[in-house]
């Protein structure tokens, strides 16, 4: 019995990334899936590098992930980059972390057309450097007549904020007679926050360790499935987000069997 369990096994899991990516596509792929890139930093430390190098590493992962993700059919990609508490930093790391979207976009950008690809950004864009918001801005213009993947920048991002600028909105709206208290419901409040356009992620991955949501779309993952890993994001590679699907798939079919 436990020969065949074991033959059974040795059969059946496919080995090769091409063989798994293939393998994953048979079943339900998620359509949002949302990731904390987190360990940059502490992924420079262990090799005695600057953090920026850490980041800068960091983003070609982006880069992979996002070639990955658009070939698996996800429907949308959110990366959460940089959030309104991270303007603490030191100010090189944040001046150079706001040079990132530029540079990224500078050599990645017509892959990214060419791909089917659409740009978005979620976030407080007043807050930003002129530079990196034009060049945002930018991409999201080249990019908004493509039906591909959305790849979706969490930027200057924080749930609380976006949470509370959503009540007053409503406030605002129920006093000039837009919308009537009593009809406010989940659906209306969630057109009020900056996801209005975008299904609740399926799935929610965050590297590095650490097991908490950091002021991450707090309403929005109210159903998602969470995944954890140890792995540091700039060495996240194509093997961890298949295996983050792999699992999705695995609770996917057993909640759909009972
Ligand atoms: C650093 C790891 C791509 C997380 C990934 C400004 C931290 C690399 C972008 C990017 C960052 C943003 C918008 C856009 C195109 C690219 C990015 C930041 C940080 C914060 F339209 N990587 N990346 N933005 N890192």
């Amino acid at each position: 019995m436990f020969n065949k369990i074991k033959l059974w096994r040795k059969t059946q899991k496919p080995s090769t990334l091409r063989d798994r990516i293939e393998q994953v596509k048979k079943a339900q792929i998620p359509d949002h899936v949302a990731i904390i890139m987190d360990g940059n930093g502490r992924w420079a430390k262990k090799r005695a590098l600057p953090r920026i190098a850490g980041h800068h590493e960091g983003m070609k992962v982006v880069r992979k992930i996002t070639k990955l993700a658009n070939e698996l059919g996800i429907k949308t990609l959110t990366l959460y980059a940089f959030s309104t508490e991270n303007w603490k930093r030191p100010k090189n790391e944040v001046d150079y972390l706001m040079k990132l979207p530029e540079e990224f976009l500078g050599s990645f950008l017509p892959e990214l057309i060419e791909e089917n690809v659409q740009v978005q950004m979620m976030g407080y864009k007043a807050e930003l450097p002129l530079h990196t918001l034009n060049a945002i801005e930018k991409a999201i213009a080249d990019t908004k007549e493509n039906n591909g993947l959305v790849l979706n920048f969490a930027l200057n991002y924080g749930s609380r904020a976006e949470i509370l600028d959503a009540v007053k909105c409503v406030l605002n709206d129920c006093k000039s007679g837009i919308i009537n208290e009593n009809a406010l419901d989940e659906k209306t409040f969630s057109s009020y926050l900056m996801t209005s356009e975008m299904a609740d992620p399926d799935l929610l991955i965050r590297t590095s360790g650490e097991i908490r949501l950091s002021n991450f779309m707090l309403w929005q993952l109210a159903y998602t499935e969470f995944w954890f890993t140890d792995v540091l994001w700039p060495d996240f590679c194509a093997e961890h987000l298949i295996d983050a699907i792999e699992v999705f798939q695995g609770r996917q079919r057993r909640f759909g069997g009972v």
